[in-house]
């Protein structure tokens, strides 16, 4: 099993960096490959949607989610005028849901953040954001699929990947995300620095989490970050096809977790900045971080 995992993370780690197109190559299991080359994106796109796109189209591809049209009209997108930059430039937003169609899951939810500037087809200047959260059923022992891509002005770039633990004493952990860890991660990936203390405990001894700068940024993210962010959801769509439901279940801290979260959203003060309190607050809980899914 451990060799499978390391082979997917090989061919993924190998396919990816000989590719200039922004191309998402699957592990062997799944056989399939998608390539994503920036000029396909809509019209006006920003740095994270690649990885949005293929993110949402695996998980509902694996079978566990479908497209959900429930988020209200009005919190599907905004759009702000992008401070100090030219005349014209946006930071439009989008959230995008996945409701379950497995018993293993419960919701899945995107917000994707992109400064566009006037006529140009790919920005990848400004605040570029995607954050992704797939939240499993609170009936398992399954953890989140947590993924902050934050890129913000002056070339500053923090990432966030990690499979965020609801029950304490998983060892999920042990086989396939430490072979990730240690493909993408360890050895080429510099420790962001201090994670809040109380958020700690919900991240998993194998989380990405590292803040680059300067121009050389943009390639990693579009190449090996790009790679690792499809090889964990692969393993990570494995580790819920393969759950088994006669584990015995164990505490579950999502509830927990979904408040931290709403709590202490560090994007919070960005998003009242740019879009007004009342319409933030109504994206973080009926959205992002809803207390019922
Ligand atoms: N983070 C969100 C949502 C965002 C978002 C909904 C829509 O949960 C963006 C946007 N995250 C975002 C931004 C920053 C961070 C920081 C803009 C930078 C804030 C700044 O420095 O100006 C992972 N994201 C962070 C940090 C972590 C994460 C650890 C830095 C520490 C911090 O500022 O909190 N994933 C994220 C996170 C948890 C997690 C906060 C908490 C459990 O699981």
């Amino acid at each position: 099993m451990r060799e499978a995992h390391l082979a997917a993370a090989v061919l993924v780690y190998f396919l990816g960096s000989r590719s200039r197109t922004l191309s998402f190559a699957f592990a062997p299991s799944k056989c399939r490959s998608k390539t994503i080359s920036t000029s396909q994106l809509c019209a006006s796109s920003g740095l994270y949607r690649p990885f949005c796109e293929h993110a949402l189209s695996r998980l509902v591809e694996s079978g566990l989610f479908e497209p959900s049209t429930d988020i209200p009209t009005h919190l599907q997108r905004n759009e702000a005028p992008a401070k100090g930059m030219p005349p014209g430039t946006l930071v439009k937003i989008e959230t995008r849901a996945l409701l379950p169609r497995s018993n293993n899951v419960a919701y899945a939810r995107c917000a994707l953040l992109e400064t566009i500037l006037p006529n140009e087809h790919f920005s990848t200047c400004g605040i570029q954001v995607m954050n992704l959260v797939v939240f499993p059923s609170p009936h398992t022992n399954l953890p989140v699929w947590g993924v902050d891509l934050v890129s913000l002005p002056g070339d500053k770039h923090l990432l966030a990947m990690d499979v965020q633990p609801m029950t304490k004493h998983e060892t999920y952990h042990d086989l396939a995300f430490q072979d990730w860890h240690e493909m993408y991660v360890k050895n080429t990936l510099e420790w962001g620095g201090d994670i809040p203390e109380q958020a700690q405990k919900f991240f998993s001894p194998n989380l990405l989490w590292t803040r680059l700068k300067g121009e050389e940024a943009l390639p990693i993210i579009q190449e090996h970050v790009r790679d690792a962010f499809v090889a964990h959801l692969e393993l990570y769509l494995q580790l819920v096809e393969e759950y088994s439901t006669d584990d015995t279940l164990k505490d579950n801290c999502q509830e927990e977790y979904l408040q931290y979260r709403l709590t202490n959203d560090p994007a919070r003060p960005m998003l009242q900045s740019l879009y007004g309190a009342e319409w933030t607050e109504q994206l973080l809980t009926q959205v992002l971080f809803p207390k019922q899914h």
